[in-house]
This record gives structure tokens, sequence and C-alpha cells, in this order.
């Protein structure tokens, strides 16, 4: 596609609305500051926008979008090269933060469907237990206020924080004045599907798929004095990480009742003391059949509109074998990932080193890595059935 000045800075004005009301609308900023006089733990800000996809930054290559703030802190602190949205819509990944776990155990398997069951811990109840102070502003959204009210978006006590995510950040590498403060920033999805201009960067699908353009998102961590300056972190970390993490870094202990993490403390590789995370991290979430998801392939590839009048490129969907109704599963390892999007029937498995893009299935030539994947899969989605009986919970 060419386009001229005029259509450049019509382009530039329409994105630079959208990632403000991204950020504006999709802000999740969670401070914890500790009460406690003396003590040495740090600070916690959480930050997460809201279906900002791998290349809607300009630090993975953006052309357009102009994010100064996030350029500025992916050079100066840790920047997550292959992080992971626990899932690729909104409310399952927010879940994931609080708990460190995979929202499949507690029933949140997809945005505004089921609210966040009393007995899980969540990160603001275990920090508070240990003299934390915290707090929440901007969008909530982690499930349905019950089974049929959907929930709102806002706390209506905390109305957004427009632009506070990138002010926490001053210019002099030092976060509102606050010493001593661990900052977390994430996005809860790859990019909508609804437009083209969102960005998956080099990945395969987006928002909404289990393909790594849905679940791959920007990702940066700093904690001043204590992380490492300017490095990168080449292995899988997850939202599922946050919890365990966070309560690592503050000298935390699990409390006891703690339901089955998913999430691991990734201080190690966060620190540069370890390389491989070791650790696999597993998916699974419903295959939907909303038109937004759903494109005519055929039409997509002959460059035709489909039925809603779009021509987006389903070849950047990446669903188009996923039999609405079903699941799509996958789990990866340091190194390879193994995916379904048709309930099972068929599965992929890519060498993520090599091929990010998920072009090259190796499941006919690795017929064993894929058959020792399935079983460590099959066995978590199993203790994830367990968890969301209620099992995990102390009676
Ligand atoms: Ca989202």
């Amino acid at each position: 596609m060419t386009c001229d000045s005029s259509c450049n800075k019509r382009m530039l004005s329409v994105l630079e609305r959208t990632l403000f009301a991204l950020l504006l609308l999709g802000l999740q900023l969670c401070v914890t500051v500790r009460n406690a006089p003396g003590a040495e733990r740090p600070n916690v800000i959480l930050i997460m926008a809201d279906d900002l996809g791998w290349g809607d930054v300009a630090y993975n290559g953006n052309p357009v979008v102009q994010t100064p703030c996030l350029d500025a802190m992916a050079l100066e602190a840790v920047r997550l090269d292959r992080f992971y949205a626990a899932a690729p819509v909104c409310s399952p990944t927010r879940g994931s933060c609080l708990t460190g776990r995979h929202p499949y155990r507690y029933g949140i398997e997809w945005a505004g469907e089921a609210p966040l069951r009393p007995g899980e811990l969540t990160i603001a109840e275990t920090l508070r237990e240990a003299g934390y102070a915290t707090g929440h502003f901007g969008k909530w959204h982690v499930g349905g206020l019950s089974k049929t009210v959907k929930q709102s978006y806002f706390n209506s006590d905390s109305p957004p924080q427009d632009c506070a995510a990138l002010n926490v950040r001053s210019s002099d590498n030092c976060c509102v004045g606050i010493k001593n403060t661990l900052v977390c920033f994430c996005s809860d999805n790859g990019p909508s599907y609804i437009y083209d201009y969102n960005s998956a960067g080099p990945f395969q699908g987006k928002k909404a798929t289990l393909w790594e353009g849905g679940l791959r998102v920007p990702a940066i961590v700093e904690w001043p004095g204590r992380l490492p300056e300017g490095s990168v972190i080449d292995a899988p970390i997850s939202t599922s990480d946050f919890y365990p993490t966070i309560l690592a870094a503050a000298g935390i202990a699990t409390p006891e009742g703690q339901p089955i993490l998913d999430g691991i403390n990734v201080m190690p590789l966060l620190e540069g003391r370890r390389e491989d995370r070791g650790e696999p991290i597993a998916f699974q979430v419903p295959v939907k059949s909303e038109p937004d998801v759903f494109f005519d392939a055929d039409a997509a590839m002959n460059g035709r509109a489909d039925a809603q009048g779009r021509t987006t490129s389903n070849r950047r969907i990446g669903v188009k074998e996923a039999v609405p109704g079903s699941l799509q599963s996958a789990i990866c390892d340091d190194r390879y990932k193994l995916i379904s999007v048709d309930g099972g029937d068929r599965w992929r498995l890519f060498d993520l080193i090599a091929d990010p893009g998920e072009t090259n299935d190796l499941a006919e030539k690795q017929p064993e890595r894929v058959r020792s994947m399935r079983t460590v899969l099959e066995n978590w989605i199993e203790s994830c059935e367990r968890s969301e009986r209620g099992e995990d919970y102390i009676q």
C-alpha cells in the first residue's frame, strides 16, 4: 500500500488517538506502597495496557506510533522479549495477574463471563496481609459481577488515571519520586483484530487466538538499583509470574492455603542469574465464533472484502482452521510450542527460536516431542479441571 504525507498524517492522528484511548481505557494501575517504616520491601506498580500488540510500540519497530516513554524504559530497564499474556483476551489475563494462576482454573475463560471466585487469593490480599497498602485504578474487567450481570470496566470510585502510566517514570529514572520501586508494564493480550493498523509485529494471529500474536505482548520491568539496566530477557515469562515474583521480591512467603500456582518466581531471570525458564507455560481458551474473529479466508486471501465489508488479512488472524465452540490449547517451553486450534484434532509444533512466526510445522518430523508435550499439557488440563471444581480451596 502506498500512502502520501496527508495520508500518513491522518493515519498518525488515528493511531495517536487509538493508542491514547487504549492507555486511557485499558490502564490497570495497581499501586502497592509499604506502610511499615524502615522495611526494605519495594513499592510495586503494575501497569497493564489494553490490546497493545507487540508491534504497536515504537521500540518494537512500529513506524508510526510514537511511544517515547516506553522506548526509554525499554532501553534502560529490563525488556522482556518473550512475554506472554496468560490468555488472548482481557478478563482471563487480568485474573492471572491478580492470582498467579491460569484463569482456566477458576472459570474466567473469556472476557466478562464470570466473576473472580472468593476462594482465590489475590496479590492485593497477600501483600496487604504482609503490611502493604494497595490500590487499583482504571480498568478492572476481571470477569462479570455475576453469571448474568456484566461487569463495569472501571471502579466507580477510581476514574481512569489517563496518562498516569506515562508519568510514573520521570526523567530522573525514578518513579514519581518513590525510591525502591518495582515497576512492571505489559499488555493484556495481542492487538485487536478489528483494524489493520493494530500490529502483532512479526507474529501470526491477533487478539482472541493462541498464536504468538494473540499472546506475546510488550513488557518491561524496572527496579532501579536492583535489576540490571538495559538488559533483554529472551526466556518465556507470563502474566501469571507477577504474583510469585512480587512476593519473592518483597521477601514474602507464599501464604498458607495458597491454591496451586501456574506462575513461577522469575527474579533469577530478571536478575540475569539464569537464562532458561525451565518450566513450560500452558494455555487453554475457547474458540469463539464472533464475526470479528472469523473472517472469510478466501476473500481475505484474494483481497476482497468479507461479509462485514472488511479486508483485514485472515492470514494475520491465523484462526481459519479453528472450530467455533471447541477449545484452543497450547504449551510452550524455552524453545518449542505445541498448539491446537480445533479442539485437539490437529497439533502443530513450532521451534519459536528459529521460527517465531509459526510458519514451519514440525509435528510430523518430531512426533516424540509432540507426544511428550501433549502429555504435559493434558496433565495440566486435568489439574485445571480439578481446580475449577474447587478442589484447591481450603474447605
Ligand atoms: Ca484487552
